[in-house]
């Protein structure tokens, strides 16, 4: 059969059983959009921004564990999808991103709307193709959903000049099998290795069990907490993890790092043994990495040998798929009971992970987040936003399945929050979809309340206004003498001298609850902590997305936090 570049592209998403893609129109992709038009078995999703697009996708993926796919035209179309490429890179997210190029006679002529993007993106991308010829364009495709899939998961991008999607193919078929010779990633970790972690542990007088974004990826979750539970192991994990064993379960003992729970930094500095999963062991988990876990031997289990040794020496590596490895290691481990260590670690936990001090009289944070979780019973999908609600989202709710945290924890972006939750409402329509954000963040991508509206996807946004760049500002007073230079939503240069929040007259733009209203979404403000519970029930029932304002208490801080570079246990507290 004969087929177009373009018609190449859409069968492939459906033999990838693709089932949304978001993306945006542009000149060099007007003949896949043509093909789109009449494809009914494929939900397209017009965002309003490029990188919103790249978003939604790694929200979708997120929350289901199937490849997002996002769409976008040359030159500043996948520009635009850079932001988004870069931030499923760092929390190895599957995605495929198709971006139209223009056509190959005109490549580095500077043409309309020429951008070198597999140059720009090679970096932030699993990996990347530019798609020579009409003929090679199935085996490419397969290729990248194969890539992004697979192994340690990615984006992979697809740069398909104008020529190839208005080419013709003769004999059109999709490959069912990919071969790639240098792309062989291991799945079963090596048993004698997997032995010799089992003896370690039984070994072992204070064992932890840090669990990472892998768990998740793999499904390892039911698995992890086999081991657990047959080992009366403590377990943490990091922010990726979160999830990935449940928030409520008596071993949990909270995420560690920067803004993680005391009793998990404390477990870790003291422990003789980590049990390291699918974790990478971030600086923003490590603190000071010459003084991390200064008396612990490392068993480290993850699917890209990479990240063995890269930042912590290892002691007993175990490359492959967390699942089969924990599998394996669950046949062979001992059981233990629980002694004077879980007592130890046990008094450090306490009776909560984590605590502020409430008002009556201005709304704290933490007190929406708390409420959100009375509310709901965890029985949500929360994406945030970036910033100090970020690190609330992950202290106050807890988070019992995993793919209900949906944030960008690698890279950290603002502005991810909506429009991965708007992917992520796609991915799961059973469970309510909230994102939690600041006042700052959410204007990064504030038109897709626009696309909320328009397909009424029933995203609920939590706007946290504390009228500042709240993370940036806490920094600024911890550790640059309160100077908050550029971090007020407020002042800007009108107002060089700050007299402080109480004293200020300026008024809050813009109005969130009229703007929200434009765009046709419901949207509510609360400024009375009485009132919480009230707007948030509100919310939750609107039938489609609403938005709900909390102004809340503006110079609060987050903490535990643990400053940059210092050790583990080097806490500062409020
Ligand atoms: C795209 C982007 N630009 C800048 C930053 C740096 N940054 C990290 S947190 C933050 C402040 C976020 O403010 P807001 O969304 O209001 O949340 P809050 O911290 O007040 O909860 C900034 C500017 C970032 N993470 N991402």
């Amino acid at each position: 059969m004969n087929k177009t570049g373009a018609q190449i592209v859409i069968d492939a998403m459906l033999k990838e059983d693709v089932e949304v893609v978001f993306g945006y129109p542009g000149g060099v992709v007007i003949p896949i959009f043509d093909v789109l038009y009449d494809t009914k078995e494929i939900n397209f999703i017009l965002t309003r921004h490029e990188q919103a697009a790249a978003h939604a996708a790694d929200g979708f993926a997120r929350a289901t564990g199937k490849t997002g796919v996002c769409i976008a035209t040359s030159g500043p179309g996948a520009t635009n999808i850079m932001t988004g490429l870069a931030t499923a890179y760092l929390d190895s997210i599957p995605m495929v991103a198709i971006t139209g190029q223009v056509a190959s006679p005109l490549l580095g002529t500077d043409a309309f709307q020429e951008a070198d993007i597999v140059g720009i993106s090679r970096p932030i991308t699993k990996h990347n193709f530019l798609v020579k010829s009409v003929d090679e364009l199935p085996k490419v495709l397969k290729q990248a959903f194969h890539i992004a899939n697979t192994g340690r998961p990615g984006p992979v991008l697809v740069d398909i000049p104008l020529d190839v999607s208005r080419g013709v193919m003769e004999n059109y078929s999709y490959p069912e099998e990919v071969s790639l010779r240098s792309y062989k990633p291991n799945l079963n970790g090596h048993a004698k290795q997997i032995e010799k972690a089992a003896e370690m542990i039984s070994q072992s007088k204070k064992p932890v069990i840090f669990a990472g974004g892998g768990i998740i990826h793999s499904g390892a979750d039911k698995e992890l907490k086999e081991l657990a539970e047959k080992t009366n192991i403590p377990v943490t994990t990091t922010f990726m993890g979160l999830g990935g064993f449940p928030g409520d379960h008596p071993l949990f003992i909270g995420m560690p790092g920067m803004h993680g729970a005391k009793c998990a930094n404390f477990t870790l500095q003291e422990c003789d043994l980590i049990i390291s999963v699918g974790a990478r062991f971030d600086d923003r988990v490590t603190g000071y990495v010459q003084s991390f876990a200064p008396n612990a031997s490392i068993i480290h289990m993850d699917i890209d040998p990479a990240a063995i040794s890269k930042i912590i020496k290892v002691d007993v590596p175990v490359v492959g798929d967390a699942k089969n490895i924990l599998t394996a290691l669950n046949k062979i481990i001992k059981k233990r009971k629980a002694d004077s260590w879980n007592d130890q670690v046990n008094e450090w936990k306490g009776e909560k992970l984590f605590s502020y001090t409430d008002s009556d009289s201005e709304i704290k944070p933490q007190a929406v987040i708390e409420k959100l979780y009375d509310i709901t019973k965890g029985e949500a999908l929360v994406a945030t936003e970036v910033g100090q609600h970020q690190m609330w989202a992950a202290q106050y709710f807890r988070y019992l399945k995993p793919r209900t945290l949906i944030s960008s924890g690698g890279l950290g972006t603002m502005g991810f929050g909506m429009p991965a939750a708007m992917g992520a409402a796609f991915g799961n329509r059973s469970l309510p979809v909230v994102d939690i954000a600041g006042d700052g963040s959410i204007q990064m991508n504030i038109q897709e309340l626009a696309t909320l509206a328009i397909n009424n996807i029933p995203v609920k946004v939590i706007i946290l206004n504390n009228s500042y760049l709240g993370m940036v500002r806490q920094w600024q007073q911890l550790f640059f003498n309160r100077r908050y230079s550029s971090t007020c939503l407020r002042g800007g240069s009108l107002c060089p001298v700050c007299n402080g929040p109480e004293n200020c007259t300026k008024k809050y733009i813009p109005d969130f609850v009229k703007l929200a209203e434009s765009y046709n979404v419901a949207a509510f403000r609360c400024d009375e902590p009485a009132e919480v519970e009230n707007v948030l029930r509100k919310g939750l029932e609107v039938d489609g997305p609403a938005v709900m304002e909390f102004i809340v208490s503006q110079e609060e801080n987050v903490y535990p936090m643990v400053p940059a570079g210092k050790p583990l246990d080097d806490i500062l507290e409020g």
